[in-house]
């Protein structure tokens, strides 16, 4: 019979909690009395839960997309208001690009493919990509 014994318990937030992981010594009479022998092996738990990783979606410059449909772009898309927007198209128009928004994976890859998709179906250059943020 396996020696093994999963316990969950009820603790505070600001403890840690641990597991016993294993008892070098195959003896099992000390789990009955409820003791442990020094044997006994405990190691911090894993956390159970850890932040999702982040990705940025990024606007590209080019020298042919109108600045005004870019500031539009970042408005639909971005929610920025008209100041905003401005900003962080001239951002790309002098650096070469800038971070748009910072989202989970599936949102920045779905808001990159939809600025992608409008630039295309207006017959602009303008592109964006997703870059994954570094932790
Ligand atoms: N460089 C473009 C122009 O001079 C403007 C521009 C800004 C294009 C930002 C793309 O992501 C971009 N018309």
């Amino acid at each position: 019979m396996s020696r093994f014994v999963n316990i969950q318990l009820e603790l505070p937030e600001d403890v840690f909690p641990s597991v016993i992981v294993g008892s070098a010594d195959g003896d099992d009479d000390h789990h009955d009395s409820g003791q442990r022998g020094l044997d006994t092996v405990i190691e911090r738990a894993k956390p159970q839960l850890k932040r999702p990783a982040m990705y940025k979606v990024v606007l590209m410059n080019d020298d042919y997309t109108p600045m005004e449909f870019v500031i539009e772009v970042l408005e639909t898309f971005f929610m920025m208001n008209r100041e905003k927007a401005t900003q962080i198209m001239l951002t790309v128009h002098t650096a070469g690009k800038a971070t748009c928004g910072i989202y989970t994976r599936d949102i920045a890859e779905t808001k990159s493919a939809q600025v992608n998709q409008f630039a295309q179906d207006n017959q602009h250059p303008l592109v964006s990509d997703v870059e994954a943020v570094e932790d």
